[in-house]
């Protein structure tokens, strides 16, 4: 590939050209923005190059592809990271350094794509890169939102929140690709009619939507493999008549293209409970009928009209069931415009579709209202009836009178459509996202199902991309990795584990420490440019960032902080290793309680910065607006990673595995993939406290638990909670805690309060930081454990999980050349 290996001269020479070209300026002149869209090209340039070669590959191969379906795919900054999968950022950051340009000021003025909630949409994102640098034939589909996640400002302790307008600027990656546009079809009434003997249903009176895909390339590390994003926008097929302005119809089609366009506009943020909202129906449907459109058509064109052969030549994962609107659309598409019959389609339907399950929240289970099915699709509405009809059938000879199971089974029941029925029904694989996490699905949320087809279900282990997550946000540790075991593990992440050793070795310790300590102080310079905040790279930096949600219990930690400046407080000779507590989340602007957890985090800053012995020990830092950007900052100054949530309760988390990768050790939960992480450190390199998975479930069936038994019996935290409701944390107003104080002791719905187990596990999460703090002053042994980390954080790498997926679901070849 000599062509796309550009050197440094020809780097220089390609900006200073595009500069003079798009603005007829000389680099000098040229503002940072402008610098940034001339680099990004000049990237692009290059893995455009690649992408033809991969399409040419795909043609001659003819390999069986596989379509990623998620609403959400938190990107982050793509520059830096495509400059490193072409193996070029030396070459990058001198070319622009003999320009007189820092490659920092370049990659900050890229807009940062924030189309994501968090774990899911990240996941997506990590998966997309190890597709690529894998050589797997792949195309992520998703929604163009005009507006990602909102942008989070702490103004007087409170979240205040802003629109996030990515697109502003342009977006340098994407590329439209006019001739895929295609329509998308909403309301209306359905037709039966027969037609040469053949039953057929048309649709009447329904409103168009077109959908526009944008391209993005995603290249993988080190080889010519490309896949695209698509990015499916809305746009009106009307277009504004000035002829018509005079009579007023102006206003009227202006307020049409609006609703149209209204659909590819926001993200929703993820609520306390799931919302079913038209909007959304419209944004899920929208974003799987025109993606189920676009892979009929390129069959097509690739393999001829016998679509019994789609399950060969095609793979659809569906992330979560948000995109599973493609079961019924792939039914409609085979039978109303291919001319399947039923049977036929199911069978394909059946042998194509694969669906990931991300929580075992039953509140956050998606369903939508029949009617609401109904009145916006039909033709779907139908389809769907008629998939449940015939299930519950099938079910009511497996399981004779039992009226009970068949209504947890079925896809329509109390007038709801119930998505992961639907899927777990017509798709052929179902996992889950850690091993827990897939025994809890059999045990329990997907029990009834397991029984009768166990052969579908799995789970997967999750993981993150260590391009991004190691090798671009920490460059110092990589460096030092390079330095002591060579650069095989770059290729093979589970090399890593030949660092174990290095743990005990004084001089690797002491390098590996100095780099902990200049990630601190990179971190230190961003606060203080970005907020004003001073944090001393002295103090052992302890880091919880994630969403906010009351199972994550970032409630517990805010407490424990609160006990830990009581102590200080009340006892003059009291000491601790010095420690600085970060919180990075976003609530969701409709959940009132998660925002009185961000107020509570806030007033307990205040309250430490006002004593002044506390605040030589203690110090809580709410970084605001967490992102994948900051993240990157964040994660490699990490020392301490919580990982609190209620055992059961996270499916696996990734973060956790950021954080393990950069050298930070775990307190956590037997959770989610911290179960995993604890397996692959040895208990003697994580805190692990709290109850276990089996007894929390255990405690919700019995009903048993009283948050006012330990209230009344643990002095510590009887005095931390009572300091939210009387003017400790709040001296001009006591009530401003009162829910989140009430939602600890007070339950609601049979519940006896502390729905999550706060309190039930303080003492053990308190013991656990006690033994924490005392092994942080022996600074051998905590280095250990942290290099520890590191050198087993291998596994972890989505490398592994994409393989994983591929041996036991999808079955793709790799493209050879
Ligand atoms: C949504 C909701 C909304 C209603 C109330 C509770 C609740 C709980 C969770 C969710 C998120 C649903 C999907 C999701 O983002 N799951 C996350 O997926 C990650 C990638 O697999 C995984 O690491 C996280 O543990 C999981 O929470």
């Amino acid at each position: 590939m000599p062509a796309t290996s550009f050197d440094k001269e020809s780097i220089k020479n390609t900006i200073i050209g595009k500069v003079q070209r798009y603005n007829g300026l000389t680099i000098e002149e040229a503002t940072p923005q402008q610098i940034y869209r001339a680099v990004a090209s000049t990237v692009r340039d290059q893995i455009m190059q690649k992408y033809m070669v991969a399409r040419e590959d795909r043609k001659k191969c003819r390999q069986k592809r596989l379509y990623y379906l998620s609403v959400e795919y938190l990107m982050g900054r793509s520059m830096y990271c495509n400059m490193l999968n072409l193996v070029s950022t030396k070459e990058y950051t001198e070319a622009l350094a003999e320009l007189g340009i820092d490659i920092r000021d370049v990659l900050k003025e890229e807009p940062e794509p924030g189309l994501g909630n968090g774990g899911l949409g990240r996941l997506a994102a990590c998966f997309l890169d190890s597709l690529s640098s894998l050589d797997l034939p792949a195309m992520g589909c998703t929604i163009r939102y005009e507006y990602g996640l909102f942008r989070q400002k702490i103004v007087d302790g409170q979240q205040v929140e802003l629109p996030d307008s990515w697109l502003d600027n342009g977006n340098a990656w994407e590329t439209p690709v006019m001739e895929d546009t295609c329509e998308v079809h909403f309301g209306g009434h359905v037709e039966e009619m027969t037609v040469n003997g053949r039953q057929q249903y048309i649709t009447r009176d329904y409103y168009t939507v077109e959908a526009v895909p944008y391209d993005m390339p995603i290249v993988g590390y080190d080889t010519t493999n490309v896949n695209p994003l698509r990015m499916w926008s809305a746009r009106s097929p009307k277009k504004l008549d000035l002829g018509s302005f005079g009579e007023g119809k102006y206003v009227q089609a202006s307020e049409e293209i609006e609703l149209a366009e209204a659909i590819s506009k926001v993200l929703y943020p993820e609520d306390k409970h799931y919302e079913g909202k038209m909007l959304r129906l419209k944004q899920h449907y929208f974003f799987t009928s025109a993606t189920l459109q676009y892979i009929l058509k390129d069959f097509k064109k690739m393999y001829g009209s016998d679509l019994r052969k789609l399950p060969d030549k095609v793979v659809i994962h569906i992330n979560d069931t948000h995109p599973g609107m493609a079961v019924p659309e792939l039914m409609r598409l085979l039978i109303d415009q291919e001319g399947l019959e039923w049977d036929e389609a199911a069978q394909i339907v059946r042998r194509t579709i694969a669906y990931t399950n991300h929580t075992i929240m039953a509140e956050a289970l998606e369903k939508w209202p029949v009617s609401m099915v109904q009145q916006l699709l039909p033709r779907i509405w139908q389809i769907i009836n008629e998939l449940n009809r015939r299930l519950c059938d099938r079910l009511w000879n497996q399981f004779p009178g039992d009226w009970d199971r068949i209504a947890r089974m079925a896809i329509v029941s109390y007038d709801n459509v119930h998505m992961a029925n639907m899927c777990i029904a017509m798709s052929y694989s179902v996992n889950g996202v850690s091993r827990l996490h897939g025994e809890i699905l059999k045990e329990e949320t997907f029990y009834d199902y397991n029984l009768v087809m166990p052969e579908k279900f799995s789970a997967i282990t999750n993981g993150i991309t260590h391009r991004r997550w190691l090798l671009s946000c920490n460059p110092g540790l990589t460096g030092l990795i390079r330095d002591t075991i060579g650069d095989k593990w770059i290729r093979e992440p589970e090399l890593l584990s030949e660092l174990r050793p290095y743990a005990d070795d004084a001089a690797f310790r002491e390098a590996f420490a100095k780099v902990k300590l200049q990630n601190k102080e990179r971190l230190a310079a961003m606060l203080r440019e970005r907020q004003g905040v001073d944090v001393d790279p002295s103090f052992m930096f302890d880091v919880q960032a994630k969403r906010l949600h009351e199972y994550k219990r970032q409630m517990l930690n805010a407490l424990h902080i609160l006990v830990l400046y009581n102590r200080i407080a009340d006892d003059p000779n009291f000491t601790m290793q010095p420690r600085v507590f970060f919180f990075g989340a976003k609530a969701s602007p409709g959940y009132y309680r998660a925002k009185q957890i961000i107020r509570f985090i806030c007033a307990i800053s205040e309250l430490i910065e006002k004593h002044p012995r506390a605040r030589t020990m203690l110090k809580v830092v709410f970084l605001e607006n967490y992102d994948v950007s900051s993240a990157e900052i964040l994660i490699p100054a990490a020392e301490v990673s919580e990982q609190l949530s209620t055992a059961s309760k996270e499916a696996s988390g990734t973060g956790n595995m950021k954080f393990m990768m950069n050298g930070a050790v775990t307190i956590g939960t037997m959770d989610g993939a911290n179960v995993e992480i604890s397996e692959q450190v040895g208990m003697d390199n994580i805190y692990i406290f709290g109850m276990r998975s089996d007894t929390v479930r255990d405690m919700y069936r019995e009903h048993s638990y009283n948050p006012m038994n330990i209230f009344e019996t643990n002095q510590e935290l009887r005095k931390a909670m009572t300091q939210m409701i009387d003017g400790t944390l709040f001296p001009t107003n006591g009530a401003v805690l009162q829910d989140l104080y009430h939602s600890l002791l007070m339950g609601e719905w049979g519940s006896l309060g502390d729905n999550y187990f706060v309190l039930k596990d303080f003492g053990s999460y308190s013991m656990a930081q006690r033994r924490l703090n005392n092994d942080y002053e022996n600074r051998d042994k905590w280095l250990k454990m942290a290099v520890t980390n590191t050198a087993m954080s291998g596994i972890f790498s989505s490398d592994r999980t994409i393989e994983e997926y591929n041996e036991k679901i999808w079955h793709l070849q790799k493209t050879v050349r």
